[in-house]
Order: structure tokens, then C-alpha cells, then sequence
């Protein structure tokens, strides 16, 4: 079947651990056979337990504690420490041929726009052969307004652009939407496709 990942991305609280949760679920219950790699060392709880977990390597509050870092500059020294250690990753993967993983990411998005650190992460997946997609969630209700709407438009592009990876937007927590606010969304999940289709 060959082995495939799908890089699930967004602002914290977006929904991310739960679209994972819901995906493990629905890949189990079609009988097919997926893998949970979760990529945030300060997560804390998971519904499903992660087969590959950053947190065996390094932990933020580790982190923290032994460097006296702030919480975004320990997220971004773990994931560099990954990248420095990516053999670690690489014995986790294993030489299975039909790997399917769910890749559950931090939710800093500078983490997709500013720093190579994802892309880096994304190419030795790629070395590995895996096929990557890219899912970018983002809050429905968020997007109602006109500059946060702009806002997470902008911010789901520069991921896009950044990784060069299929690339696909899901809005989430679509059932906090009354039916003339999902209408309002219908038309500016349109501006989002034809923005996606002038760049790529
Ligand atoms: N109503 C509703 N709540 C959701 C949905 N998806 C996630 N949530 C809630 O949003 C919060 C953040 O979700 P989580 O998956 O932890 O977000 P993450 O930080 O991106 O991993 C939690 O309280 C979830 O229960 C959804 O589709 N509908
Ligand atoms: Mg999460």
C-alpha cells in the first residue's frame, strides 16, 4: 500500500488532537491500519495512545526546567533537538511497508511560517518515502470575522507555501454554526479555494 502521513496543522485550539482522535477512529473502524505520532512535546493527554511520542525523546517542561526557557523558545529547541536526532525518529518509523501515520503537530503556527523546522521534518519524512499531506485546521466560527478570516487565510497559505506538500484546509467545529452563518462560510470557503488555485 506504501506508506503515508497525513501532517495535521493549525492554531492551538483548533481542534487538531480531536480531528486526529476522529480520524483514528473512523481508519479503525474501515479496518485500516494507522499510527498516531504525536509531534507536541507539552501535550498532556491523548485519546488514543500515541504508537510514536516526541515526549519519549524530549519533553517541554524538561526543557524549561533544566534551560530555563519560556514555553515558545522550549517548543522550538525540542523540535531542533528532533532534527538533531532524527535517527531516533527514523528506528521509531521501522521498515514496516504499509505505515499510515496521523502526525498530531504543536499548535505555534510560527512553527510552519517562520522557522524550516517543519519543512526539515517533511523532507526526512520524504527520504523515507512517505507521502505527506499537509491538513491545516481552522476554526470555522474564527473565520467569520473580515481580519481574522484574512488572518488564517494567510496563515494556512504560508504553511502551504513553506512545506511544498499537498496541502488541504479543513474548517472544524463546523457544528457551532447556525444555518445563515455555514451559508456566510460556503462563500468564503470559495475565496479560499480560488486563492489556493491562483498560487499553485
Ligand atoms: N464543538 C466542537 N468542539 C470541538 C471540535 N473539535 C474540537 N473541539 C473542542 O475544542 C477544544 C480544543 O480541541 P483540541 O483537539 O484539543 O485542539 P488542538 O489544540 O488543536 O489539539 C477541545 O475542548 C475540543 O473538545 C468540534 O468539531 N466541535
Ligand atoms: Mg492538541
Amino acid at each position: 500500500m506504501g506508506r503515508y502521513v497525513q501532517l495535521v496543522m493549525g492554531p492551538a485550539g483548533s481542534g487538531k488532537s480531536t480531528y486526529c482522535a476522529t480520524m483514528m477512529t473512523h481508519c479503525q473502524n474501515i479496518g485500516r491500519s494507522v499510527h498516531l505520532f504525536n509531534l507536541d512535546p507539552a501535550a498532556e493527554k491523548f485519546e488514543y495512545n500515541p504508537t510514536i511520542d516526541i515526549r519519549d525523546l524530549i519533553t517541554l517542561e524538561d526543557v524549561m526546567e533544566e534551560l530555563q526557557y519560556g514555553p515558545n523558545g522550549g517548543l522550538i529547541y525540542c523540535l531542533e533537538f528532533l532534527l538533531n536526532n532524527m535517527d531516533w525518529l527514523e528506528d521509531e518509523l521501522g521498515e514496516y511497508e504499509d505505515d499510515y501515520l496521523i502526525i498530531d503537530c504543536p499548535g505555534q503556527i510560527e512553527l510552519y511560517t517562520h522557522f524550516p523546522i517543519m519543512r526539515r521534518i517533511c523532507e526526512c519524512l520524504q527520504r523515507m518515502h512517505f507521502r505527506i499531506c499537509g491538513v491545516y485546521l481552522l476554526e470555522s466560527q474564527f473565520i467569520q470575522d473580515n481580519s481574522k478570516f484574512f488572518a488564517g487565510v494567510m496563515s494556512a497559505m504560508s504553511a502551504m507555501v513553506s512545506l511544498e506538500i499537498p496541502h488541504i484546509n479543513v474548517l472544524s467545529k463546523m457544528d457551532l454554526l447556525g444555518k445563515f452563518k455555514k451559508r456566510e462560510l460556503e462563500r468564503r470557503a470559495q475565496i479560499i479555494v480560488s486563492y489556493t488555485c491562483i498560487l499553485s
